[in-house]
């Protein structure tokens, strides 16, 4: 090691913490990674982190003498109380999060995008209108990869399209985007949040250093405290906002911009999405017609209400990206069809009582899975017929028995998936492979 090279740790041997220290190194750093899993989990990363030629750091071994940093480089998915953290703060290392990280180094300004739900879906949108109109953007952030993966491009990029996290905005102390999108807010990671309030002030880091020549596009129905940016506002569930929704279309400031039925995507969410999407190219500068061929264009990623097929007349959709009870409820209020919802699975604190009139309102019959299922039956059980089962596929095939011609069934199990499955993707492909095999030679892919 060279006397004047310095000596960073990163804690976190996951995308970010790879990702940064591959920045670090590229920088002349000299980095060590540190995780609190055990060596055996973490093979794959220690080979990548050990031939970036990064030293690694697991389990106990995380714990040792780490005074000698002059800084740790936090992932956004390690909670800063936790035992990790707190060992390098005790120690006197001074904690830097990894957005904070790249976004010094950020040779081009940052549109960001927050919010409970929608984020990934925004900065793609966002991110193809930019690209499409000719202004060069990459999307980086919690959608992955990480913007320490991308920011030594950002020198040839106009913009960098950030969707970025509570946990990633905890830590930030210059972070300035040009344009910050605040899509909503409600309950989630209460798992890591001690009340909503801490959820919120994580959130609301976004607008902390925003000054009069930036802009905020905002959701109209979330009343935020006051920002110093130049505003606009979208709401497609009422009447105040620069963007409203009037039969089916999409205006701003009453004039129809575009019609969602010439977009590929559905439900008032979704309409609020992309205006927050055109809402930053009105503040970039774009005209709306070099914004709408990608708005237009733009295929939803799967498990986002992705519809999966049709058996005898009853469909199948996977939203399976619906972590929380705010998607859950996004998605029910979507369909104008007779829905058999599948949901349940591991407990993140949500207070499924808030949508049993919504459920009993639009569902046949519910069938639950995961180890909220007991306690779900429970609050809905009183309001609509509710069926428990072991496994997804069970859940799959009781869902069809209950199902009548034209109705849909809905998997939105409306909290996380980390109780039965390996995350979110794996619980949506899961379900589409169960569909599937229900009864192959009737199943009609669409
Ligand atoms: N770890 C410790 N000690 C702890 C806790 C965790 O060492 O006390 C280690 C784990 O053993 C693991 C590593 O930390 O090896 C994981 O770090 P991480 O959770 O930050 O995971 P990354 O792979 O770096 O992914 C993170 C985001 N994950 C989270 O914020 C939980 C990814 O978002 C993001 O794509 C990625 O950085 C790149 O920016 C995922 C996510 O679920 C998709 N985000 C949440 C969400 O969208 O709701 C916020």
């Amino acid at each position: 090691m060279q006397i004047n090279q310095p000596q960073i740790a990163v804690l976190g041997a996951g995308t970010s913490g790879i990702s940064a220290a591959r920045l670090l190194i590229a920088e002349g750093a000299s980095v060590c990674v540190y995780d609190s899993a055990e060596r055996s989990v973490l093979e794959r990363s220690v080979l990548e982190i050990e031939k970036l030629g990064a030293s690694i750091r697991c389990g106990p071994e995380a714990l040792g003498d780490v005074s000698g940093f002059s800084k740790a480089i936090l992932s956004p998915g390690i909670d800063p109380s936790s035992r990790l953290v707190q060992w390098f703060l005790s120690a006197g290392v001074t904690l830097m999060g990894e957005l904070e990280l790249a976004f010094e180094r950020c040779k081009c300004p940052v549109v960001a995008i927050t919010g409970t739900n929608g984020k990934t879906t925004t900065t793609q949108l966002i991110d193809s209108m930019f690209n499409a109109a000719g202004t060069l953007s990459v999307a980086c952030g919690n959608i992955g990869p990480a913007f320490s993966e991308k920011v030594l491009q950002s020198s040839q990029l106009a913009v960098m399209t950030v969707e970025v996290s509570s946990f990633q905005l905890e830590t930030v102390r210059t972070f300035k985007p040009k344009i910050s999108v605040w899509l909503n807010f409600a309950p989630d990671h209460l798992d890591r949040y001690r009340s909503m309030e801490e959820y919120f002030d994580a959130k609301f880091r976004i607008f902390q250093n925003a000054t009069g020549e930036d802009w905020a596009i905002l959701n109209a129905r979330d009343l935020l405290p006051e920002i110093q940016a130049k505003r606009l506002f979208f709401n497609a569930y009422g009447r105040c906002g620069d963007f409203e929704l009037a039969e089916g279309s999409i205006c701003f400031r009453g004039n129809r911009i575009l019609k969602m039925s010439e977009t590929r995507l559905r439900g008032s969410h979704n309409a609020e999405n992309i205006m927050a999407a055109l809402g930053v190219g009105f503040a970039w500068g774009i005209n709306w017609d070099n914004m709408l061929g990608a708005l237009c264009d733009y295929r939803p990623l799967p498990h986002r209400c992705e519809v999966v097929g049709e058996i005898d007349r009853v469909e199948y959709v996977n939203d399976s990206k619906a972590t929380n009870l705010d998607a859950l409820e996004k998605a029910l209020a979507t369909e104008s069809r007779r829905v058999v919802l599948i949901a349940g699975g591991k407990d993140k604190g949500f207070e499924f009582g808030s949508v049993t009139e919504l459920v009993a309102e639009r569902c046949r019959g519910v069938v639950l899975i995961g180890e909220m299922a007991d306690r779900i039956e429970g609050v809905w059980g009183g309001s609509v017929r509710c069926h428990k089962s072991s496994d997804l596929a069970a859940a799959v095939s009781k869902a069809r028995e209950i199902a009548e011609s034209g109705d849909v069934v809905l998997f939105s199990p409306g909290t996380s998936s980390f109780d039965m499955f390996q995350n979110y993707a794996d619980r949506g492909n899961q379900f589409k492979a169960a569909v599937k095999t229900l009864s192959s030679h009737s199943f009609q892919p669409t």
